[in-house]
């Protein structure tokens, strides 16, 4: 798992600098099956549970599993690179929202607050915690911010399979009382929103956008919890972590 992680943060931080005005998503996508290849692995969106593409590539309004295309990226987009790698009979998951040239003060601050979000999440997290406490603390976050939270979709436990039957929310359910123990793995991944967090989705029944066109941005790590806390998985061998690496200057007003 820890080279999976590995690998699927070398990968973020390998596409992170092709995107740039008029760049396609296609050749995102290109990048990201190559770089798959490349490493040993497969990319695991490709063909799983018939997604036609090797990377989610959601751009703007669209909140995730946005297909790649041939529409290039626009200078002032916000664009959510998510790559998944079957390395050694594992997955790795993890994603990060980039700026495309100069954005909005709004989106700036909707992509700071969604890692912090994530940060927040991922700190409440810890062996004898409950999986609830991690949407109570993405949520809090995002409420604090004026944000939205996305409730479709959610982190999941992952291994051998994507996605395996642990359901992590990123909003507070008390119903999520699963107890975290050493060993698991799992991912937390919230979609935070200017406005109404709102779901559809366009008919070809994959790309989940905001009802409300409202922009959305999200993060995402793999995780284990250890005796100690959390490791995160999704990190460099050297301990690089991508979100870092591509992280945006703060709002100076907000
Ligand atoms: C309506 C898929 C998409 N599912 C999840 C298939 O966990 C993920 N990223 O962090 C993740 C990535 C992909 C994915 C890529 C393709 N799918 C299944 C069911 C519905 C759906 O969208
Ligand atoms: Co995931």
């Amino acid at each position: 798992m820890r080279r999976a992680g590995a690998a699927a943060a070398e990968i973020l931080l390998e596409v992170g600098p092709h995107v740039v005005p008029g760049v396609t998503t296609d050749r995102l996508d290109e990048v990201v099956h190559q770089a798959a290849i490349d490493r040993g692995g497969y990319p695991s969106p490709l063909n799983y549970r018939g997604y036609p593409k090797s990377v989610c590539t959601s751009v703007n309004e669209v909140i995730c599993h946005g297909i790649p295309d041939s529409r290039p990226l626009a200078d002032g987009d916000i664009v959510n690179v998510d790559v998944t790698i079957f390395l050694d009979g594992v997955h790795g998951d993890s994603s990060v929202t980039l700026a495309v040239g100069e954005v909005s003060d709004a989106d700036r601050r909707l992509v700071i607050e969604t890692r912090l979000a994530m940060d927040e999440g991922i700190a409440a997290a810890g062996p004898g915690r409950p999986v609830h406490a991690i949407g109570r603390a993405i949520e809090r976050h995002a409420r604090k911010h004026g944000l939205g939270v996305v409730r479709e979709f959610i982190g999941h436990g992952i291994g051998t399979e994507f996605h395996s039957g642990l359901q992590i929310p990123h909003y507070h359910d008390p119903r999520a009382s699963t107890i975290l123990v050493p060993g698991m793995t799992f991912t937390i991944e919230p979609m935070l929103t200017l406005g109404d967090p709102a779901c559809g989705m366009w008919n070809d029944n994959w790309t989940a956008v905001t009802l409300d066109g409202r922009r959305t941005a999200q993060f995402e790590h793999t995780l284990l919890v250890t005796d100690e806390g959390i490791e995160l998985l999704t990190v460099t061998a050297d301990g690089t972590v991508p979100a870092d690496v591509f992280a945006l200057a703060p709002v100076s007003a907000l």
